[in-house]
């Protein structure tokens, strides 16, 4: 079962309890001028008809004796925190969704706590005994109907809507009352004339979508009583994963690699970025025929670097028998904490400090450049098609191939000296294309021509010309470019 459980008056209750003059008061929390808007209202308040996002001048009409408030969202951002507090107390699975309102997946809690809404009052009374303050709370077993409910018996209420009980109530329950339903999918609800979410069963997924865009699709969802939103616990992410669906499906391991190597580049920078470190990696396959599985391991040692990431997603990718293409990869890290713990950098090689800060600075390059070309640009100088890892075989059955190769060089690379060498180099192998300069101090190079001799010209790239201290060659799969049948410098 899933909780919603949504403060009562939020800002409006938290005046009025730090304060006695303003209790059982028709207050309003808003800035105090005639152009502000009610922020929210007490209760008190609400029974002149005075409500959230009303101009404060329209509810001074309202309201002779209404007492305007001026809010404090520091104060408010601390109860908040406060209330979350207390309710994670009461199960992992906290999903806050907005400063005063939060889901709470209850599965597996009923030995602690009892059964819903024995937890429900639970809560409530731990909020009220801590922070004096009420809030309503809505129960059911799927997200959107805890929500609908904990709005049904506000302020101070429990709501609580039964697996058997699902059909009658979306049978009666107004269309308008759903999340997302907002005046412009009204008007169109009102030609349809759908007046309850059950009054959307008649419809086929086809025209909703056609009506009311993807909404149609998840109200199609709904008004079956389904709900496939899960609570997703948002203080400690668990996992992390990047996934992609390939162009053509593959079997071929160097192409697999590069995949990896992207995907853990990916995923590695999105840890670094959070400062934290994972203990589990885990890859995803899915397979031509639609079929999918993963594998997952853990670490030595708690570690951020794609280098680890990408070392252990191929070593469970190389334990998979492959019985048909692969359709979709995907690499994912879990089990986080804080980067601060020791950093193994890199298990292959010893956790020498050397090694060590070498693949950090390997990985910040990459992140930056990431930043700069996009996620999709990286690839381990190691794997590039150059790559002596690939076999005889391979080489010669690409042999004769033409292909075109666009080459981001990073590093000291020295632009004059190294554009004229790259061109003598590239005509010596009977290469088109051109090599530039980049703003940023990189050179841009583009190689087209017999696939083995671009690949040898990537090669030389990675090692670079005497003097030039390459970093990274990011080499990247262009079209052909027509006429070009030279190789220029440009600049
Ligand atoms: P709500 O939960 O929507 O409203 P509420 O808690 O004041 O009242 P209710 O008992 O009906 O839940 O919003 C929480 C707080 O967010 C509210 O106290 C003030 C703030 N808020 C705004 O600042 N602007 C708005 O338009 C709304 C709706 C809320
Ligand atoms: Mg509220
Ligand atoms: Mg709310």
């Amino acid at each position: 079962m899933i909780l919603h459980i949504d403060m009562d008056a939020f800002f409006a209750a938290i005046e009025q309890r730090d304060d006695p003059f303003l209790r059982n008061k028709p207050i309003i929390v808003a800035g105090n001028s005639n152009r502000s808007v009610v922020s929210t209202a007490s209760y008190e308040a609400r029974q002149f008809g005075i409500h959230s996002a009303m101009p404060v001048f329209q509810a001074k009409q309202r309201c002779e004796h209404l007492i305007i408030v001026p809010g404090n969202r520091q104060k408010y951002a601390a109860e908040s925190k406060k209330i979350m507090g207390i309710i994670e107390g009461f199960s992992p699975m906290v999903e806050q969704v907005s400063i005063d309102e939060a889901y709470v997946d209850i599965t597996g809690c009923e030995k602690l706590f009892g059964p819903p809404i024995a937890m429900a009052h639970k809560i409530k009374t731990a909020i009220f005994k801590e922070l004096d303050l009420t809030c309503s709370i809505g129960i059911a077993p799927v997200k959107f109907l805890a929500k609908i409910a904990s709005d049904m018996d506000k302020p101070n209420g429990i709501t609580l809507i039964n697996k058997d009980e699902i059909e009658k109530f979306i049978k009666h329950l107004p269309i308008a009352r759903v999340p997302g339903v907002g005046k412009q999918a009204m008007t169109r609800m009102t030609i349809l004339q759908i007046h309850t979410l059950a009054d959307i069963q008649k419809y086929d997924i086809g025209l909703l979508t056609q009506n009311f865009g993807k909404m149609g699709n998840r109200l199609h969802e709904l008004s079956r009583g389904k709900d496939s939103s899960r609570v997703e616990c948002n203080y400690v992410r668990k996992s992390i994963s990047s996934e992609t669906t390939l162009t053509h499906d593959i079997s071929d391991l160097t192409m697999a690699k590069q995949i990896l190597l992207a995907l853990a580049q990916r995923v590695g920078r999105d840890l670094r970025k959070r400062q934290m470190v994972c203990r589990n990696v885990s890859i995803k396959l899915k397979f031509s025929d639609f079929t999918q599985i993963t594998r997952s391991k853990k670490i030595e040692s708690w570690s951020c670097s794609s280098t680890v990431i990408f070392n252990e997603a191929l070593c469970l990718y190389k334990q998979v028998v492959l019985k048909q293409k692969i359709r979709l990869l995907g690499v994912g890290v879990s089990i986080f904490k804080d980067k601060n713990a020791p950093v193994q950098m890199d298990l292959l090689c010893p956790p020498n400090e050397k090694t060590k800060k070498r693949w950090e600075s390997v990985d910040r390059a990459v992140d930056s450049i990431m930043e700069k070309f996009g996620s999709d640009m990286v690839i381990k100088a190691s794997l590039t098609p150059s790559s002596p890892q690939n076999t005889e075989k391979d080489k010669r059955r690409k042999g004769m191939q033409a292909t075109s190769m666009k080459v981001i060089i990073k590093g000291r690379v020295q632009g004059v000296f190294f554009r004229a060498e790259t061109q003598k180099k590239a005509k010596h192998l009977n290469l088109t294309g051109y090599v530039r300069n980049l703003r940023d101090g990189s050179v841009e190079a583009f190689f087209q021509g017999e696939k083995e001799r671009v690949q040898t010209m990537v090669e030389w790239c990675h090692k670079g010309p005497p003097a030039s201290k390459v970093l990274l060659v990011i080499p990247q799969n262009t079209a052909w470019l027509p006429g070009c049948d030279n190789f220029e410098i440009r600049y």
